[in-house]
């Protein structure tokens, strides 16, 4: 019988040995040209640059909306915005506020819901914005721990002093300081993450650290040792200390031995947005955060996962962070929740830097801002929808587009539009447009798998 239980413990021991730790680093509101890896000649970025070096380049790696919220539903749910009713907020915006009555739902299965009943270590470290309500909460979404803000840190109490409350930094579900510290968050956030990866060395782990910064407006924040020293004023001295975060990350991994069993997965939740002056860089992609362009919600993705990702290659096949859900699960044994998600299991492509085939190059991607389909992308092909310019039933209105058609593979600034000589591609997305609006809907058009967001009926400010 004890031989028995050993050699169980044994085989139990292995089998988690065989699971892999996953990093997820998300940035806030930073562009695709931001990365020395990626083109930027402004930036100081060594140690992204050598995560780049020794692992693999994602270039038609794209997020699920243009905008914080939606796109950090879709990551943690692996379904489209609309599917989980998180492509608008309860109050009509493109984003929760704080004390806001909406979040994910907690019927929904998360990443972390997803790795913790494999047996996995999860905590979240950064900015939430899946809803501030104590049942919408990282706690209560599949995290053992959570340390960061709830929201955006540019959603300070002067703004609505009659309803929001201070900036809350918080540990698990209590409020620990408030206003939060906004100058050394990432340096914070970055001694919090070392401290978890040091106290999992010996089961599985899932970090999710999605970073406050360069996110804020009007700009970001960054601590004294970053402060004033980059080219490129706040933002750059920002997008300067994420890289350094980075590398204390990679510095702890190799330290614990960990490097060879995690992969790590490095990206943005949208594009970098407007400033004033310009600061962040899309490049060499067309437009900026929050909308639908490829500036807005196509990323630069690095993932690293030594002797089974390739060292130093690019990838051009088109995934999402829809994919993550799934892959990540198949990585760890896990179960898939047990409703519909649109993600795919990418480790196909993960596992062979040539490929270039993509499960949604059949499906197709959409490109949703907040109710209205706008866009759809396949293969090499990316169709902008005619819009009439009733953005969408919340009374806002943008002006009306015309139907066109890029080739974003080759033609990655989308200097020709091409509907004219493809009226075969140009039609085959067109139906596939079609499908998403039954499916996910459209303005004024409720899809048939659309599922309600979590609501609560009255809801109460974050307070220490
Ligand atoms: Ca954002």
């Amino acid at each position: 019988m004890k031989l028995i239980l050993a050699s169980l413990m044994l085989l139990s021991a292995s089998a988690f040995a065989a699971k892999p730790n996953i990093i997820f680093i998300f940035v806030d509101n930073f562009g695709n040209g931001d990365l020395g890896c990626f083109g930027s000649k402004l930036h100081r970025t060594p140690n992204v640059d050598r995560l780049a070096a020794e692992g693999t380049k994602f270039t038609s790696f794209y997020v699920a909306s243009g905008v914080c919220t939606p796109s950090r539903a879709a990551l943690m749910s692996g379904c489209y915005p609309r599917r989980v009713g998180m492509h608008v907020s309860d109050t009509g915006g493109a984003v929760l506020q704080p004390v806001a009555r909406k979040g994910l739902n907690p019927s929904e299965t998360t990443i972390a819901e997803a790795l913790k009943g494999a047996g996995y270590a999860t905590m979240c470290i950064g900015k939430w914005h899946l809803g501030d309500q104590p049942g919408f909460l990282p706690t209560k979404q599949g995290f053992d721990e959570f340390f960061g803000i709830p929201y955006s840190d540019d959603m300070m109490k002067e703004k609505k002093p009659e309803v929001w409350p201070e900036l809350p930094l918080m540990r698990g579900a209590k409020v620990v300081e408030a206003p939060a510290d906004r100058d050394h968050l990432v340096q914070r956030c970055t001694e919090e993450a070392v401290r978890f990866i040091e106290k999992h060395t010996a089961e599985p782990f899932f970090l999710y650290l999605p970073h406050t910064m360069p996110g804020s407006t009007p700009h970001p924040f960054s601590s004294e040792k970053f402060r004033g020293k980059s080219a490129n004023g706040d933002y750059g001295d920002s997008v300067e200390e994420l890289d350094w975060s980075t590398g204390e990350i990679m510095a702890a991994l190799k330290r614990l031995k960990l490097e060879d069993n995690t992969l790590i997965v490095w990206t943005s939740d949208n594009g970098a947005v407007k400033r004033n002056p310009p600061q962040g860089s899309n490049a060499p992609y067309r437009g900026s955060g929050y909308d639908t362009s490829e500036g807005a919600m196509r990323m630069p993705c690095v993932m690293r996962w030594p002797g089974k990702i390739a060292a130093g290659a690019v990838n051009d096949a088109l995934c999402s962070t829809m994919d993550m859900l799934p892959t990540f699960a198949a990585l760890a044994e896990a179960g898939l929740p047990p409703h519909k998600i649109d993600g795919h299991d990418i480790r196909p492509i993960l596992f062979d830097a040539a490929s270039t085939k993509s499960p949604w190059d059949d499906d197709g991607f959409f490109f949703y801002r907040m109710e209205q389909l706008q866009a759809v992308r396949a293969g090499d092909w990316k169709l902008y929808l005619p819009l009439d310019g009733k953005f969408s039933n919340l009374q806002r209105k943008r002006e009306p587009s015309k139907l066109a058609l890029y080739d974003v593979r080759h033609d990655v600034s989308e200097e020709h539009e091409v509907s004219a000589q493809h009226p075969d591609i140009v039609q085959r997305l067109t139906a596939l447009a079609e499908k998403a609006r039954a499916d996910l809907g459209d303005v004024n058009h409720p899809g048939s798998g659309q599922r309600e967001a979590g609501l609560v009926e009255k809801a109460e400010p974050l307070l220490p």
